[in-house]
């Protein structure tokens, strides 16, 4: 069985008015995210011993492998698109009262989980990806990872909250401007009811 392109969970033009653009969303998805499915499979049909495993296996199998790094980048990236669609709403932006306490707890204020937040997604050199984790001791972190890699692969707890920045991510709408397009992100498009739903997801 192969992997599949998920379909995005709205319309490509839901986010436009949020500052994502149908464009965006066309390319990202049709395109790169596409071509990291199909080159997930031809790697796996290449490779019969990986058959079978799932999305988070593939990941954790590879990340211990040196010679799987193909592997790991595309399973990471299917794995790491998969969650961003879901981490973006048209109705992005605000916390349910219960997740913005857990924030709280967690960051001090709303304001200290943006920043660092921020900091991590502006702070990664390069292609890469920000994130807001689970941690096994239910704890709320920020980390931020490089290329396809993610918190199942660096072993750094769930993820519940992802932003994309590699270039392709932004650079239609926001062009090199990566601290406007995460602003964005936290402020209108982030899907924070998703991710106070998978802290409790399996
Ligand atoms: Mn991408």
């Amino acid at each position: 069985m192969s992997f599949e392109l998920p379909q995005l969970p709205f319309p490509y033009n839901a986010l436009a008015r949020s500052g994502m653009s149908e464009e965006t969303m066309q390319f990202h998805h049709d395109k790169h995210h596409q071509a990291y499915v199909n080159t997930l499979n031809d790697l796996i049909k290449a490779n019969p011993a990986l058959e079978g495993k799932s999305l988070e296996e593939l990941i954790v199998t590879a990340a211990k492998d040196e010679s799987l790094t193909p592997i790991l980048n595309n399973a990471g990236q299917h794995y790491n698109h998969s969650l961003f669609w879901n981490s973006l709403s048209p109705d992005g932006g605000s916390m349910s009262p219960a997740f913005e306490e857990l924030i709280r707890k967690n960051f001090g204020s709303v304001e200290n989980f943006k920043a660092e937040f921020k900091k991590a997604a502006t702070t990664q050199f390069g292609s890469g990806w920000a994130w807001l984790v689970l941690t096994s001791d239910n704890k709320l972190i920020v980390t931020k990872t490089p290329n396809g890699k993610n918190p199942i692969s660096e072993g750094q707890g769930k993820p519940l909250l992802t932003i994309d920045v590699w270039e392709h991510a932004y650079y239609i709408d926001f062009r090199n401007r990566r601290p406007d397009f995460v602003d964005n992100f936290l402020n209108n498009l982030a899907n924070y009811d998703f991710a106070e739903a998978q802290i409790n997801a399996k």
